[in-house]
Parts: structure tokens; C-alpha cells; sequence
């Protein structure tokens, strides 16, 4: 990532991009609010170039990112009925989840609930009235399905889409990796309705009286809250994708104005043994800053040294480790 310099002269960035293209660099994002950069993938004998060019503050490498994946079997109806009885609810607080997209079809969202009906919506384009939804208010797509910073070739360029619905499928020939449907899990732990013991999406109340240990699904534990989508995923593989993605927290309208941040960014995903100067943890550190709370899992690696997760290394991230339901640190 090339950063710029603070106060830079109008129209550094469109210079630098001239800069960049001579030096074989193919820009794959520009941001502005959470950070003020270029990300480019470019040969590394070029790179001494580009750290001198005017208006140029640093140049970092992005290490790859991976989901951090999940075993436990979602919340529980305790934990939910410990959000109720605290009167916590997420009503009118705004997620935003990094991850590998949302099935918003899903019933835990208010969707139909039907594999016809997630079949029937194409990943790379919004037919009408199907997004954004009550549950799911925005998102977009930074990657594309094909996507993955770590293939060769065309794959580890990301091909965006309006649309951040998560990719089910994996290519032909490739096993289906564990993480196949971990965006729509971690939304639903965070903000699903909950699903009835018959599929239907549950409405509420949520009291501590709800009866939720007879639901296929039990509510998440703000289920009242709004998520916002931001895909960095395509089906399989890593991404370098994530500030683009942090950027978008500050200003979801992407118009230059942060009054509108979302309250919340949810990441469930990093590298083991960050640092706090990739360019995604300082990334976060200006969104926090933007009044943004940025939650980031603290990783699967277990219990060793220098094993928190970047961008949970973030100076102003809050870092979260899990156990499973053996009381055993998370191992993926
Ligand atoms: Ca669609
Ligand atoms: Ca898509
Ligand atoms: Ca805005």
C-alpha cells in the first residue's frame, strides 16, 4: 500500500497513479476515509522507486488475510437471554461485518430460507427489490466469487459487484474448504432473528422470557441491530482487500462525509503474529478514530507467543479470543 502524505497538493493520488503505472504497478483500490492510499500489486524490484516519488508517505507490504474460522454450534439461549435481560438488543446500532459475504436469503435474516430461493439470486448483480434488505441495510462486493490475493494470474486481481452475497460453491476440483459459510455465520451470532422450530424467521420479543431453546436457530446476540456487508472474500483463498473494505466504515456512502459511520465493524478474519503498522491496522486505528468501534478476532492459533491476529494487533482495535465449547482456545 503507498500512503500519501498528510496535506497532500489536489490531485496527489491521480499523479501518483501516473507514477505507479510506469513502475508496472496494477492499482487494485484507492481510500480515502480510513486511510489515504493506493493498493497496487506491482514487481518488488520497483518498489525503492515509488518510496521517493513526491507526495508519498510510506509503502507497505499487505500480508494476505484469512477468515478465522469458526466450531462452535452458534449461541446459545442463555446468551441471548443475557443481551434481553440487559435490555441490549442492537435496535438502531449499525454493524458492519468484513467477512465472506451474507446469505441475506437465509431465514435468520428475514430471507425465504429456501435453496431455490438462494440459487435463484445472482452473486454478481442486484435483481430488484432483493437487496439491500430490513436485516442486511447495505454492502458490497470488493473481490468477486473468483477472487484470491494468493492465486496466480487474473484470480488475484478482485473483480467488485454490487452484490455481497457469500459464495457457497468452491472451483471444480477443489475441496471445499472449513469456512464455506462462515460470513453468514458470524452475522447471525451477531444479528440473526433467530429461525422457529418450523423455519420461519422468529419476530421477537426478545425478553428473557423468549422461549429460544425449541428454535432451529437461536437469535444472535443483538438482534435487533442492522449489518452492513462488505465482502473481501471471493469463494476460497485470501484476500488483501481489507482496507478497502475498513474504508468504507467511515463513510458508507462513500461521498467524503463521515456523520454517516456505521457504530460497529465486525472482523472475523487476520494473519497470526501481526503488527500494528500493516496498513489494514492503521486502517482501523483511523475508522476508531472516525468514531467507529472496531471488533477484530484475536485468531486460531492458540495459546503462544506473539499469536494475536493483524489487524487485531490494531492500537485501537478491540481484540477478541474464543474458546470453544470444551473451554479450550480456539484452534479453528
Ligand atoms: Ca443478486
Ligand atoms: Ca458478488
Ligand atoms: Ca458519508
Amino acid at each position: 500500500m503507498v500512503q500519501v502524505s498528510a496535506n497532500p497538493p489536489a490531485g496527489t493520488q491521480t499523479t501518483l497513479a501516473q507514477q505507479l503505472a510506469s513502475a508496472q504497478a496494477r492499482v487494485l483500490f484507492r481510500t480515502h476515509a480510513a486511510s489515504n492510499g493506493v493498493v497496487v500489486t506491482m514487481p518488488a524490484s520497483k518498489l525503492g522507486q515509488l518510496a521517493t516519488a513526491p507526495g508519498v508517505a510510506s509503502v507497505r507490504v499487505i500480508p494476505p488475510k484469512y477468515p478465522a474460522t469458526l466450531s462452535a454450534n452458534g449461541t446459545t439461549p442463555g446468551e441471548a437471554a443475557a443481551a434481553a435481560i440487559a435490555g441490549a438488543t442492537g435496535a438502531g446500532v449499525r454493524i458492519g461485518l468484513i467477512d465472506r459475504g451474507i446469505d441475506y436469503t437465509h431465514a435468520d435474516f428475514g430471507g425465504l430460507g429456501t435453496p431455490a430461493a438462494y440459487a435463484a439470486n445472482n452473486p454478481t448483480l442486484i435483481e430488484t427489490g432483493s437487496f439491500p434488505t430490513a436485516k442486511v441495510t447495505g454492502g458490497y462486493d470488493f473481490a468477486g466469487d473468483a477472487y484470491d490475493a494468493n492465486a496466480a494470474g487474473a484470480r488475484a486481481i478482485p473483480a467488485p459487484d454490487p452484490d455481497p452475497l457469500e459464495c457457497r460453491t468452491v472451483p471444480a476440483g477443489t475441496a471445499a474448504p472449513a469456512y464455506i459459510g462462515q460470513g453468514t455465520h458470524v452475522a447471525g451470532l451477531m444479528a440473526g432473528y433467530g429461525v422457529t422450530s418450523s423455519g420461519a424467521t422468529y419476530r421477537g420479543p426478545y425478553t428473557p422470557d423468549s422461549n429460544t431453546a425449541t428454535m432451529r436457530i437461536s437469535p444472535g446476540v443483538a438482534p435487533e441491530a442492522t449489518i452492513y456487508a462488505l465482502k473481501v472474500f471471493g469463494c476460497t483463498g485470501a484476500t488483501t482487500l481489507l482496507t478497502a473494505a475498513i474504508d468504507r466504515a467511515p463513510d458508507p456512502n462513500n461521498d467524503g462525509n463521515t456523520a454517516d459511520h456505521l457504530d460497529v465493524l465486525v472482523i472475523s478474519l487476520g494473519t497470526p503474529f501481526g503488527s500494528p503498522d500493516d496498513p489494514d491496522a492503521l486502517a482501523i486505528d483511523n475508522a476508531v478514530r472516525s468514531g467507529v468501534v472496531v471488533v477484530v478476532a484475536a485468531g486460531d492459533t492458540e495459546n503462544t507467543f506473539y499469536s494475536v491476529n493483524s489487524p487485531a494487533s490494531a492500537r485501537l482495535a478491540i481484540a477478541v479470543g474464543a474458546t470453544n465449547n470444551s473451554a479450550q482456545v480456539s484452534t479453528n
